[in-house]
């Protein structure tokens, strides 16, 4: 059973990730993604940090796709998202691989947290204002030792998929990354 909530945030991701808004995620959308990523974190195109960002999100996408392109057009529509998000291990295979990709791609110094400023520097140029990615920093980091770790942030993903609170601190992912 899906709350109106839930269904909300799954349709919000759906258009985040669909960047041309034709109702499909498809391999534009993710070369899109790519490029978003490389402007946000202002790496130069055909440098390595580019490279890295486009191996990035080609690896996320080849393991989405195997568990939600059903009819293997190399593309996710509505239907197939929607299908895909009943699955419960949906949250597992395409929501926390999804996410953990943009995590990575905002750890620039490939320590495998990000730090305020790495956050910062993600956000601020993703449209999100200076205190709110203060704000959604400190929720992350949920032992407080001013780093996000890949765990801090799977485990906030998964509270924002699973969770009917709306001040859950995964919340916070679904005005950021
Ligand atoms: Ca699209
Ligand atoms: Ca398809
Ligand atoms: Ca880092
Ligand atoms: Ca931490």
């Amino acid at each position: 059973m899906t709350s109106d909530l839930k269904q909300r945030k799954y349709d919000k991701v759906f258009e985040r990730f669909d960047a041309d808004h034709d109702g499909r995620i498809d391999q534009s959308d993710i070369t899109a993604l790519a490029e978003k990523w490389r402007q946000a974190l202002g790496a130069t195109p055909g440098s390595p940090e580019a490279a890295r960002l486009t191996k990035l999100a080609s690896d996320m996408w080849a393991g989405v796709q195997q568990h939600t392109d059903k009819d293997f057009d190399s593309a996710i529509s509505r239907d197939e998202w929607a299908a895909a998000a009943e699955d419960p291990q949906f949250v597992d295979k395409v929501a926390v691989p999804f996410a953990l990709a943009a995590f990575d791609a905002a750890d620039g110094d490939n320590d495998g947290k990000i730090s305020r400023e790495e956050m910062a520097q993600a956000q601020t140029q993703g449209g999100m204002s200076e205190s709110e990615s203060e704000a959604a920093f400190d929720k992350l980091d949920s032992d407080h030792d001013g780093y996000v770790s890949r765990k801090e942030f799977a485990a906030a993903v998964k509270e924002f998929y699973l969770s009917d609170d709306p001040s859950a601190a995964g919340t916070e992912l679904a005005g950021s990354l």
